[in-house]
């Protein structure tokens, strides 16, 4: 006996790759797409330093601003001195809402840095020759500071949380 095709059964094999193709695969396309990407981002804590002597330049006498951030030595018995400074490096960290942010912090100069960055993460410490890493989800658009309390006002950086984009 000849065997037929099962019309009824091959129409639904077709509408079914075709429901698979038009709706499962653009879907699947979307949300690939539109997920939450991780990013990493590489910093370090630094003290750029400058240094000349009073013959090629007077020691300054203004008075630089308190809290550790700043720092200015007065001439050695060679007439040198030297001017130096904290910062993060890079200072502005620029992230899009919903990713997956890593924060890789190297301490390089100064001891120890307690920083915060504000409305992520309340409290983390740098330390020099160890790497401190922060995740956190940027789930809120907006300018956030980074921020050391040991080195004020100059060690500040910001976070800056773009909306996502469509
Ligand atoms: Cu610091």
């Amino acid at each position: 006996m000849k065997k037929m095709v099962d019309w009824k059964c091959f129409s639904r094999i077709v509408v079914a790759t075709l429901l698979l193709t038009l709706i499962v695969v653009p879907v699947l396309a979307h949300t690939v797409a539109s997920s939450p990407g991780k990013r990493t981002i590489y910093m370090i804590a630094f003290e750029p330093k400058g240094s000349t002597t009073v013959e090629k330049e007077p020691f300054p006498t203004d008075v630089l601003p308190d809290g550790g951030g700043y720092k200015l030595i007065p001439p050695d018995e060679n007439g040198k001195w030297t001017i130096e400074t904290y910062r993060w490096m890079p200072s502005q960290i620029v992230v899009y809402e919903g990713e997956e942010i890593t924060l890789e912090i190297l301490g390089v100069n100064g001891k120890l840095h307690k920083g915060s960055i504000e409305d992520y993460v309340e409290e983390f410490v740098v330390e020099r020759g160890k790497i401190t890493t922060l995740t956190f989800l940027a789930d809120k658009a907006g300018i956030f500071q980074i921020r050391c309390t040991n080195h004020q006002p100059a060690m500040e950086g910001q976070l800056v949380v773009l909306s996502s984009p469509e």
